[in-house]
């Protein structure tokens, strides 16, 4: 029962690396194994909703560029948004997808009609799953769209907007949990200020806290089994998020007591916009035992803009997964490309493009950090660079009882006197590339 939307194109199949046809995977291979697992069980990819199915293309300046058969706010268009979906995840061969509530059904005229159309679509996608076997990556509300949520959800002066926010949060995560999601996902997208000549800080933390506090509370009680997940990002929409980088939301969780609870998807784009590395995001959440899922795109780096384009860069990209792999892996997350096409690029076809390069990149990039680690060049590498700390007296120094005035006098006993040694970073470099 195809809907017809991408004429006659059929199923994406890997073809090898000297394929010729664009509509071929050239290096994702979903049954390579590698390090004992396939790709697909690495990448665990996923095809966001928002981006495919839900933007129509307008920009700052422009309108709407994609005529699609869906755009209505109405039930009807919602389901045949839903076939064209499943038909794209299923051609694409990619085992998960992520939603927004509201990237799937329209709100209608009440909070009563949203949590209705919610559960309508949610057996919709029930058959679906079933249907087709594509999985649930998370689910997430859209609590930055409509104008209600303009001065934010958990974190609005207005007590009746962190309700409805707490309102819609629950629905979708009941509906995550219905259809087996493997985590829930929130983006404080308005979670923080345009200016702080109107913002209490300390109340709207406070706020966003509890909030928090009752999202994992409620998680526990309803039975859901996923991960719950904070996605990072320090600006854009509003000038300041409080969600703003990793580390930041560590300390966060922290303060609430839930680092235990809720773990991190990091997205490319907004670790730019931290002025930080995807690799630096990757590796601090991989050290605080917070890594859970990755959001993949890339922005384009002059316009200063997150504007989540597909990945294009294996090289690039290595370092992080280096560090996944090295931290066992992504778990319960996957690779959620949320990534869209240019609003010039209004075929259906330019949707496969960019998912099949996005998915090729991701998969060169994790194929090359398996040979980095398989021929341990690198790893040598750094071990060799911290081998000092294997003596007995460095770990003394780490040791409960070590003291500064003990260290000091070693230091004179013993006339250390350290010499600086090369740090290899071009080497390293060179190193890192030849497996790409
Ligand atoms: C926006 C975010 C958003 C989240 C889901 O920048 O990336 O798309 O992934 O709400
Ligand atoms: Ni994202
Ligand atoms: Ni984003």
């Amino acid at each position: 029962m195809a809907t017809g939307f991408f004429g006659d194109i059929a199923p994406i199949r890997y073809e090898g690396s000297t394929s010729e046809n664009p509509l071929a995977y050239r290096h994702y291979d979903a049954t390579r194994v590698v390090m004992g697992k396939t790709l697909a069980e690495h990448l665990r990819p996923a095809v966001c909703y928002w981006h495919n199915f839900a933007w129509a293309g307008s920009d700052m300046f422009g309108l709407p560029t994609f005529e699609r058969p869906w755009f209505a706010e109405t039930m009807a268009a919602a389901r045949v948004k839903a076939d064209v979906a499943f038909e794209m995840f299923s051609l694409l061969g990619v085992p998960y997808f992520t939603f927004h509530d509201r990237d799937v059904v329209p709100e209608g005229a009440s909070f009563g009609d949203f949590t209705r159309n919610l559960a309508e679509i949610t057996e919709y996608f029930q058959d679906k799953i079933k249907e087709t076997g594509v999985k649930l990556l998370w689910g997430t509300a859209n609590l930055f769209s409509h104008p209600r949520y303009m001065s934010g959800a958990a974190t609005n002066p207005d007590p009746d907007v962190f309700a409805y926010a707490a309102a819609q949060v629950k629905n979708a995560l009941d509906a995550t949990a219905k259809l087996g999601g493997a985590n829930y996902v929130l983006w404080g997208g308005r979670e923080g200020y345009e200016t702080l000549l109107n913002t209490d800080m300390k109340r709207e933390i406070n706020q966003l806290g509890r909030f928090l506090s009752m999202v994992v509370e409620y998680k526990h009680r309803s039975g859901f089994k996923g991960t719950l997940l904070i996605e990072p990002k320090p600006q854009e929409p509003t000038k300041h998020q409080y969600d703003y980088d990793v580390s930041t939301v560590y300390g966060f969780l922290q303060r609430f007591g839930l680092e235990k609870e809720v773990k991190v998807n990091v997205e490319v784009g907004h670790a730019y916009l931290a002025k930080h590395s995807f690799e630096h995001e990757v590796a601090t959440a991989a050290s605080l035992g917070i890594l859970g899922s990755v959001d993949a795109n890339r922005n384009d780096l002059q316009s200063g803009w997150d504007t989540d384009q597909f990945p294009n860069n294996a090289a690039e990209l290595i370092p992080s997964m280096y560090a996944i792999l090295r931290s066992g892996g992504l778990g319960n997350g996957g690779f959620n490309f949320d990534a869209k096409v240019r609003r010039q690029s209004i075929d259906p076809v330019d949707l496969l493009y960019g998912h099949i390069g996005g998915l090729d990149i991701c998969a060169q990039a994790l194929l090359a950090a398996a040979r980095l680690i398989e021929d341990g060049k690198f790893d040598a590498f750094l071990s060799e660079r911290y081998s000092g700390w294997a003596n007995p007296k460095a770990q003394a120094m780490l040791a409960p009882d070590a003291t500064l005035d003990g260290i000091a006098a070693r230091v004179g006993a013993e006339g250390l006197d350290p010499k600086p040694r090369s740090g290899r970073q071009e080497w390293v470099e060179n190193l890192i590339n030849r497996y790409v």
